[in-house]
């Protein structure tokens, strides 16, 4: 088994922290997404959509897709959960992760993809609507933080994906320049929180 990985790009360091916090080592391929390496025939071949990161199982088959591979993983390891422990916990969980992929990483990924360096030459770029989502994406994080005066996780009082993607979503979005303002107390408790697990460091 091997993970096509990426040491800079936001949703690889996504799978890496998933799989420090379930205490699973996978042998990591990178893929210089500086040099188009993920835009190449041959990784196309493993990934049609051309993103990192894909894992690739012993018997060949490829899983692209974080949350795809997330639950690979969730299922072959449940222990710790963080994917949620029965019918009821599973739908809270998946439903703040998808509140953090579609409200907070989203915009985060839109405002560099449309304004960055990186960027430009690569894909057709719209600087206006990237400042639209860096200021949805500022405002995600006001909401944010009155939805974890009350609570210590993103998705309850465990530790969850949730948690992962806001963690990853926030600290790219330093990028464009997107960040906790200093009233922003509870987020700025949570960033503190999960970004002292040894996990925060993949
Ligand atoms: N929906 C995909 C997104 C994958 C993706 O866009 N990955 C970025 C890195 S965070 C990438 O490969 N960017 C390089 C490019 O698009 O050329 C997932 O969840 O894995």
């Amino acid at each position: 088994m091997k993970l096509y990985d990426s040491a800079l790009a936001p949703n690889p360091r996504k799978v890496r922290i998933f799989l420090a916090e379930k205490g699973i080592e996978v042998p990591l391929v990178p893929v210089d997404i500086g040099k188009a390496e993920n835009r190449k025939p041959e990784f196309l071949a493993r990934n049609p959509m051309g993103g990192v990161p894909v894992l690739e199982l012993d018997d060949g088959t490829y899983i692209a897709e974080t949350v795809a591979i997330c639950r690979y993983f969730e299922e072959v390891q449940p222990d710790p959960p963080l994917m949620g422990v029965d019918a009821r916990d599973r739908a809270i969980v998946e439903m703040w992760n998808r509140r953090m992929e579609f409200e907070v990483a989203m915009p985060v990924m839109q405002s560099f993809r449309n304004t960055h360096e990186f960027f430009k030459g690569r894909i057709p770029q719209v600087p206006e609507y990237g400042a639209v989502c860096k200021e949805a994406a500022q405002k995600r994080l006001g909401w944010l933080d009155q939805e974890l005066s009350g609570r210590e996780f993103i998705a309850g009082d465990r530790y969850t994906i949730a948690d992962i993607t806001a963690l990853m979503a926030i600290d790219f979005g330093r990028v464009t320049g997107i960040r906790i303002l200093p009233e922003q107390k509870h987020l700025g408790r949570w960033h503190e929180q999960v970004s002292a697990r040894p996990s925060a460091r993949a």
